[in-house]
């Protein structure tokens, strides 16, 4: 695994951030030593997977990055007749995760979709998720995109909603945050690296309360909504239909 040093040395000014080339070769290490949980949250979507797959369905993955939780689907789903698609509009990621997926022997069939995942058209599914991705997708437009999920979820399925969350309260935003940041030291990252980064996804990575995120996933159409994770602002939520 390649090791992340893009915001190591000081840069004049910073500029946002892209999911390009550079960062793709580095994602594997970046996300690990940035998000506390998420090899958990990976682990559980497998579970999930286990759990809500159905028989003649699809399974979506929705900003795959490298196909981490794709391959997660893949290595758990029991029912011979499901289908993952992975959609990602990163032509740096999606050539990785081709190349992920393509090396991997798990036999259930994976489409691999270089496109927006706002004009997906989304069909039959038993499970879609969501790991980390609708934070950078314009606040506008979460809820159609939600609504075109929940319209397209079977029946008994589901999806997994893990975001970095706002926290409205200034002492546990405070608290966490912090944690969040001796998470990221504790990780290796330097205090300028942490302040680099943060400052390049300032205006990228948008993330929304809790409260905010349950409400809009009800009214998207999931009868039930679950926080089963969180670690200091990192959730992941299930809705079921
Ligand atoms: C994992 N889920 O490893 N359409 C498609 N993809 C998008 C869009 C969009 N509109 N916007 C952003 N992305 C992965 C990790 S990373 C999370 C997901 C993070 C993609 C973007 O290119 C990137 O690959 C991914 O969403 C977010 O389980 O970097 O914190």
């Amino acid at each position: 695994m390649r090791k992340d040093n893009i915001y190591t040395a000081a840069k004049q000014s910073v500029d946002q951030f892209r999911f390009d080339e550079h960062v793709s070769a580095v994602f594997a290490d970046m996300i690990e030593r940035s998000v506390p949980g998420y090899g958990l949250t990976l682990e559980m979507i497998g579970v999930i997977a286990r759990q809500y797959g159905q028989a003649n369905s699809y399974c979506y993955d929705l900003g795959c990055s490298l196909g981490a939780s794709t391959l997660a689907i893949r290595h758990n789903l029991t029912n011979p007749d499901c289908k993952i698609i992975a959609v990602d509009n990163s032509a740096a990621m999606i050539a990785r995760c081709r190349e992920n997926v393509k090396k991997d022997t798990a036999e259930v069939p994976v489409d691999i979709l270089q496109q927006d995942i706002l004009v997906t058209d989304f069909k039959q599914a038993s499970l879609s998720v969501m790991n980390f991705t609708l934070q950078f997708i314009p606040a506008e437009q979460r809820a159609e995109l939600l609504k075109r999920i929940a319209d397209a979820t079977l029946k008994g399925g589901a999806f997994v909603l893990s975001e970095k969350i706002k926290v409205e309260s200034d002492d546990e935003r405070q608290v966490l945050t912090d944690l969040h940041h001796q998470f990221k030291s504790s990780s290796g990252y330097s205090d300028l690296e942490i302040a680099q980064k943060r400052s390049a996804l300032e205006d990228v990575l948008i993330p929304d309360t809790v409260a905010t995120h349950i409400s809009n996933l009800k009214q998207a159409g999931f009868r039930h909504v679950h926080l089963w994770f969180q670690c200091f602002t990192f959730v992941s939520m299930i809705a079921i239909k």
